[in-house]
């Protein structure tokens, strides 16, 4: 059951195992990696698919040639494989012409010039079958207030979303767009900075229903925020469209850890949360298990495709230790005794108004809240010891 398989829906970014090392203090400490090899090993270890920027296949300025060489390749290696490109998403941010963003760099040949660039990667997208193109915009945002007008850039953002879904819709894509909030990093701020942000900017757009999210655990934590009750109040908002799995140790710069190498009870709410929390246990997300980390610097080749494995295999183990924990009787019990399911129980009844509730004395005149002192606990503390103990394996 810990050895994943493409049923598992498991994938990575081009640019998780492709990195190479390089950080703000040091270059590369690793060659760079064959797309062919990639897919292959990928496959091997049980993957689903693979994720990319155009320019982790073709290097920003490639030639048609070079493209179209990298793509073959590409298609080649999937067609022997198997592994599918569920997800596509556009380098908006390396590229020197980026330095002050895509959709909303004060200079507007840059913004038209990024535009482009994503409607070409969105044709490679639904070349490749891709069903969401994913937007993180890292380099949008500022480091100095008086150097970004927030609500134009806003506004730029707003018009780039739009035209991209009009062209989605007038080409009969089966495409959504995913925005990935980050807080800060590269940029000082950056915009759309954590999902809540994101979720009311969406509701500004011309097609809410084509844009949803993709939260990234270590983008949330960076906030400070609990990631798997933001990725709760994103599936009540119906905008979980995909999901950047990764970990992070608290508020610091973006670590990219292995998935569980980070805050591993939060990790372990949202594997339940994913895997048990839709309609009577069952999944509440059926989209791909996107791995977004980054092998450490350290690694060498066989150190990046143990990390890959550790990713799924951590996930597995989560799921697992979930599922035992919904199962065990205990459980159970400590559930009913937190009255959990209670909250599922609308406040008033049907065809209740304030009318009704002003006129029910058992609601306030004859409600005697003294028990609550001292007495009515909920004994929360004992289900996230009973998580904690299926967590570890003790149970
Ligand atoms: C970049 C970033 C990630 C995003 C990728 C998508 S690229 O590495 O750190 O969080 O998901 O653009
Ligand atoms: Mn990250
Ligand atoms: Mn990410």
């Amino acid at each position: 059951m810990t050895s994943p398989t493409p049923a598992d829906k498991f994938t990575f970014g081009l640019w998780t195992i492709g990195y190479n090392g390089t950080d703000p203090f040091g270059g590369p400490t690793r060659p760079p990696m064959d797309i062919v090899h990639v897919v292959t090993k990928l496959a091997e270890l049980g993957a689903y698919g693979l994720t990319f920027h155009d320019d982790d296949l073709f290097a920003f300025g490639s030639t048609a040639a070079q493209r179209q060489s990298q793509i073959d390749r590409l298609k080649g290696a999937l067609g022997d494989t198997g592994l599918k490109v569920p997800m596509v998403t556009t380098n908006l941010f390396s590229a020197p012409v980026f330095k002050d963003g895509g959709f909303t760099s004060n200079d507007r040949d840059v913004r038209r010039y990024a535009l482009r660039k994503v409607l070409r990667q969105i044709d490679l997208g639904a070349e490749l079958g891709a069903h969401t193109l994913v937007m993180w915009g890292g380099r949008e945002g500022a480091e100095y207030d008086a150097a970004k007008d927030i609500r134009a850039a806003l506004s730029r953002y707003r018009e780039g979303v739009n035209m991209l879904s009009q062209y989605v819709i007038d080409k009969g894509y089966d495409i959504r767009f995913a925005i990935e909030p980050k807080p800060n990093e590269p940029r000082g701020d950056i915009l759309l900075p954590t999902l809540g942000h994101a979720l009311a900017f969406i509701e500004t757009l011309e097609h809410p229903e084509m844009v949803g999210l993709n939260p990234e655990v270590g983008h949330e934590q960076m906030a400070g925020l609990n990631f798997a009750a933001g990725i709760a109040q994103a599936l009540y908002h119906g905008k979980l469209f995909h999901i950047d799995l990764n970990g992070q140790r608290g508020i610091k710069y973006d670590q990219d850890l292995v998935f569980g190498h980070g805050d591993l009870h939060n990790a372990f709410a949202l594997v339940d949360l994913l895997e048990n929390g839709g309609p009577d246990g069952t999944p509440a997300y059926d989209g791909p298990r996107h791995f977004d980390y980054k092998p450490s610097r350290t690694e060498d080749e066989s150190g990046v495709w143990d990390s890959a494995a550790a990713n799924m295999r951590t996930y597995l183990l989560l799921k697992e230790r979930a599922a035992a924990f919904r199962a065990d009787p205990e459980v159970q019990e400590a559930l009913k005794n937190a009255r959990v399911a209670e909250l599922s129980q609308p406040t008033l009844a049907d065809g209740e108004g304030y009318a009704e509730l002003l006129a029910d004395r058992s609601a306030f005149e004859d409600f005697d809240p003294e028990p609550y002192f001292g007495g009515r606990g909920f004994g929360f503390v004992r289900l996230q010891q009973l998580a904690l103990e299926h967590l570890l394996g003790a149970r």
